[in-house]
């Protein structure tokens, strides 16, 4: 810090404010800090060398040469200190302006700020001194060429009904054109009369549709929109201004307030749909769920598509589907656009932001407390993740379900942890619709410029409760009342418009009147179809055909070769870590003399698609080299860093390979993943787990959409799960991935869970889920030691012939010997035979469940009955009795065992998956395999 302020000189400092006025970022930080804090800058200020300075740049509208002689002093010194208070004047509006803006409609006062406040600076700034201190010394971009007249506009700018948090940015180039931005007014010119009048139009609208719907279905749920009514014509501003920046798509996810109306009025689904919906007839979403078995969903939670004429052209409008579970849909809509944005059919994957745009409606309660807010924020500025940049719309009605914002967050607003992502936010009075409207113009403006994050929110209040079953007085009483005796915004804007000459009150009136002779007439219109109903959807119809048969997973030992050799190949010069080469170069004589591990035929697995023209996308954390250091799909230049990704330079792909480590998130990256993989139906989208246990942390995203989207929304997805999983001793976190709630989940094929033991096996498989007609989400239980073990190691012969077999048997067996046939699946597998106890247990067979469901009727009892012999079916797991597959196979193997006793072995029923030293795991390990055996 410069300690000594007086004793400065002034010369040197006068030097640094003007570098500092050019570009904040280049003084040293204590003297940034110091400039911007008020005392600095009036202090600074006091040293009339630096004040000559200062004038000297006002009146050459530059900074003065360095050299140059110091100008006369022609300010006296009370102008002088009162241009250094005007300047922290000036900040302060920029920066705590929003304290003192208007923002609620209900009227209650903001809080303001003392450095707001002229008459409290020093020198005090009273309106004589304001006067005399001339506007272009200030850096501001209002009008007004004293103080004096700037202030009021400054005011304007930043107290009104709009207020603006941008000075936490970091970016110096991104807050000068905020600045200039806003305080130009550029994005804040008045709406023109027919402007005016269509947003009166929507507005009777948007009331109409919840007025109309309460009267007709007294006390069924709608979540009105009312109090934030603003918001629909804010998102038609953002389908207009997307269309005009060339965009194809715009994607919307959103909670339950005020979705009706948007299904309505922004995806343009007919009033009669909804209106079937509160009649409790299913609308079209819920039928193409029927037809795979579905249960459908509530309305407001259904997706929707729609297409938009705007004047720039058609544009698709994308709602996701969504559950209850607030938030959740926002990495899900990040996924779905950036699948939008990506042409696939480049090696790469070239991503094209300006393709779409996604807009999320948040919660006040919800964005500061749900962690994937945060988590998803996360995603926005990266590599494989961004999608140039998010419309974040906060749809604050100032309460939760019955919360208080100061019992729902420890922070001033909602929106606060959007800062650290230095986005801009924007706050606006849901009451003013033209300052909302300028809100999104500006946001998206800035969005197209800087492809950032921008998040306005929208500050409203609720008209009713919660939902239309809820009395808000019980809890907030003293709003409830306020918001009684406050007209619609509607109301408000119509008698604006009344008060300017733009439109008639009778004309307002007959507006409110058609918006409700149109839903009546469609109501009507409705009724009449009623009776003449669908015929019912067949059981045969419901469940989907498999369709695995009649894919060809095997490739030939031909185009294996050339592959496996492409996959090898980096630049001339390119310097590989050399114990890593020595372990690629090993893939050569894998590929001839057998040994292919995991690595390289999951490797020959997707460049074998690419060259099918089947795109790939592959992320999760660490996932470039593998956690387990086995992938090595990226290599690293040991001499100078460079990166070089072989199977994106495949000569013949014709398919996108993406690849990315991801952030540390599981809940955002899964929800991002399956969104993608729903958008994008062409790919195989794979994430993978650090270990397997680690995909709790998405559990929300696995129960309310990976294993039923298909059933609620008719949404199919071959999103593929790559779970580390197997005991090996490094205790209760890194061992299971906790196949039993998958298993649990399991129901009507909705998905695809495996356990494989050979990298054959994992090869046919991935190729089997890229090319099966039917789309379902795979779960895939991957090895840990499996990766490298001999054992598990498979040849060229085994790829390049048949495909992946749901249960192997054993190869060995003496079948008329065998009495006993033990059935497991995974790892366990190479436990039980590579046992010392095993080579005198030839009575024991050893079958392997490859895959645990759909579970594989036929061919279990196959095996089964390949031992004639047999007195016991032995089930052997790892996992305690309570998890892992035995309770949800158990009724499975029953059927398949025809009369043969079952039995259990594995760990006892236990709360925690596995022991947490490696002895007591080796004994336990011991113990099962002896049993399976003896
Ligand atoms: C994860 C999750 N927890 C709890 C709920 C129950 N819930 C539904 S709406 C709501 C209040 C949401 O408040 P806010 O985000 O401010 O949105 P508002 O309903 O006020 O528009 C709650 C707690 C939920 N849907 N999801």
């Amino acid at each position: 810090m410069p300690h000594d302020v007086d004793a400065l000189n002034a010369g040197f400092a006068g030097q640094l404010l003007e570098q500092y006025l050019e570009n904040p970022a280049s003084v040293p930080e204590e003297w940034r800090a110091l400039f911007e804090s008020n005392d600095g800058a009036e202090l600074l200020a006091a040293q009339p060398g630096l004040l000559r300075l200062l004038e000297a740049r006002g009146r050459n509208g530059a900074a003065a040469p360095a050299g140059a002689p110091a100008p006369p002093a022609v300010a006296d010194e009370e102008l002088l200190g009162g241009v250094a208070a005007a300047m922290a004047l000036v900040k302060a509006y920029r920066t705590h302006g929003h304290l003192a803006a208007r923002l609620d409609p209900l009227g209650s006062e903001p809080p303001g700020d003392p450095a707001l406040e002229p008459e409290r600076l020093i020198p005090r700034l009273t309106p004589e001194l304001q006067a005399r201190i001339p506007a272009r010394l200030l850096r501001t971009y209002v009008e007004g060429e004293t103080l004096a007249e700037a202030l009021p506009r400054l005011r304007e700018t930043y107290c009104g009904t709009i207020a603006y948090e941008i000075e936490h940015i970091s970016d110096h180039e991104e807050r000068v054109w905020l600045r200039e931005a806003i305080e130009s007014g550029r994005y804040r010119t008045p709406l023109r009369d027919d402007e005016q009048r269509a947003l009166l139009i929507r507005l009777t609208e948007v009331e109409g549709l919840e007025t109309y719907l309460r009267k007709a279905f007294l006390g069924q749920k709608q979540f009105s929109i009312e109090g934030l009514d603003v918001l629909v014509p804010m998102l038609d501003e953002s389908i207009h201004l997307a269309a005009d920046a060339g965009a194809h798509e715009v994607v919307l996810g959103m909670a339950h307030r005020g979705r009706l109306n948007v299904l309505a009025h922004v995806v343009g689904r007919p009033y009669e749909t909804i209106l079937r919906e509160f009649e409790g007839e299913r609308t079209l979403e819920a039928l193409s769920a029927d037809s795979e078995g579905g249960t459908g969903d509530v309305k407001y939670h259904l997706g929707a598509q729609g297409r938009r004429s705007t004047p720039t052209g058609e544009i698709n409008v994308t709602l996701a589907a969504n559950p209850s579970h607030l938030e959740a849909v926002n990495p899900v809509v990040e996924g779905r656009t950036r699948a939008d944005q990506t042409d696939r059919s480049t090696r790469e994957g070239l991503h094209d932001p300006s393709v779409g745009l996604p807009v999320l409606i948040h919660g006040d309660g919800a964005f500061p407390a749900q962690g994937v807010v945060a988590e998803t924020l996360n995603l926005s500025y990266l590599d494989g993740y961004a999608t140039g940049g998010t419309l974040h719309l906060i749809a604050n009605n100032q309460v939760g379900f019955t919360t208080e914002p100061e019992e729902g967050r420890s922070t001033r607003y909602s929106s606060d942890l959007a800062k650290g992502f230095d986005a801009p936010i924007i706050h606006v009075n849901a009451d003013d619709p033209e300052a909302a409207i300028a809100a999104v113009r500006l946001a998206l403006a800035f969005r197209r410029r800087f492809c950032n994050d921008v998040v306005i929110d929208l500050v409203g209040y609720r008209r009713h409760g919660h939902n239309e079953q809820d009395e808000p007085a019980y809890t907030q009483p003293l709003m409830a009342k306020r918001i009684a005796a406050h007209p619609p915004v509607r109301a408000l804007f119509a008698q604006r418009l009344e008060q300017e000459g733009v439109v008639s009150r009778e004309e307002a009136d007959r507006l409110v009147a058609e918006m409700q002779t149109a839903l009546r007439a469609a109501h009507e219109r409705l009724k009449q179809t009623f009776g003449a109903s669908r015929q019912p959807v067949t059981r045969e119809e419901r469940v989907p055909a498999e369709g695995d048969g009649s894919v060809v997973t095997a490739v030939s030992a031909d185009l294996l070769r050339r592959l496996d050799e492409q996959l090898l190949e980096v630049p001339e010069g390119f310097t590989i870590h050399p114990k890593l080469l020595r372990q690629l170069e090993r893939r050569r004589e894998a590929l001839e003399h057998g040994g292919i591990d995991w690595g390289q035929a999951e490797a020959l697995a997707f460049a074998s698609l690419l060259v099918e023209g089947i795109p790939v996308r592959l992320t999760g954390q660490d996932t470039e080299r593998g956690t387990f250091s086995h992938r090595h799909l990226v290599l690293h230049d040991v001499e100078n860093g460079q990166r070089w990704t072989p199977i994106q330079r495949l000569p013949d792909a014709t398919a996108s390979f993406e690849v990315f480590n991801s952030p540390l998130s599981e809940y955002a990256c899964v929800g991002f993943e399956y969104g993608y993989s729903i958008a994008a139906a062409d790919a195989l989208v794979l994430w993978e787990a650090q270990f397997g246990d680690f995909v709790n942390g998405a559990q929300v995203v696995i129960d309310q959409f990976v294993v039923s989207g298909l059933s609620k929304w008719g949404q199919t997805s071959r999103l593929t799960l790559l779970l580390p999983h197997g005991y090996e001793g490094n205790g209760p976190e890194h061992s299971s991935a906790r196949a039993e709630r998958f298993l649990q989940l399991a129901a009507q094929k909705n998905i695809r869970i495996t356990n494989c033991t050979t990298s054959a096996q994992y090869f046919h498989l991935l190729r089997r889920q890229a090319l099966t007609p039917a789309a379902r989400p795979l779960v895939v239980l991957t090895p840990k030691g499996l990766l490298r073990l001999k054992d598990a190691s498979s040849t060229l012969a085994d790829l390049a012939e048949g495909s992946f077999r749901p249960v192997l048997d054993d190869p060995a067996a003496d079948r008329e010997r065998v009495t006993r046939l033990v059935f497991c699946s995974g790892k366990v597998y190479y436990d039980v035979v590579g046992h010392e106890a095993r080579a005198q247990a030839s009575q024991v067979a050893v079958a392997r469940l490859e895959q645990l469901y759909p579970f594989p009727v036929e061919q279990a009892v196959d095996v089964v009955r390949g031992y004639p012999n047999l007195r016991e079916i032995v089930w052997v797991q790892e996992e305690p009795q309570n998890m892992g597959p035995w309770r949800a196979i158990r009724h499975r193997l029953e059927d398949a065992a025809g009369g043969v006793p079952l039995r259990y072995v594995g760990r006892p029923w236990r709360a925690s998956p596995s022991e947490g030293y490696p002895t007591a795991h080796r004994r336990e390990q011991d113990r099962i395999v002896r049993e399976a055996l003896s």
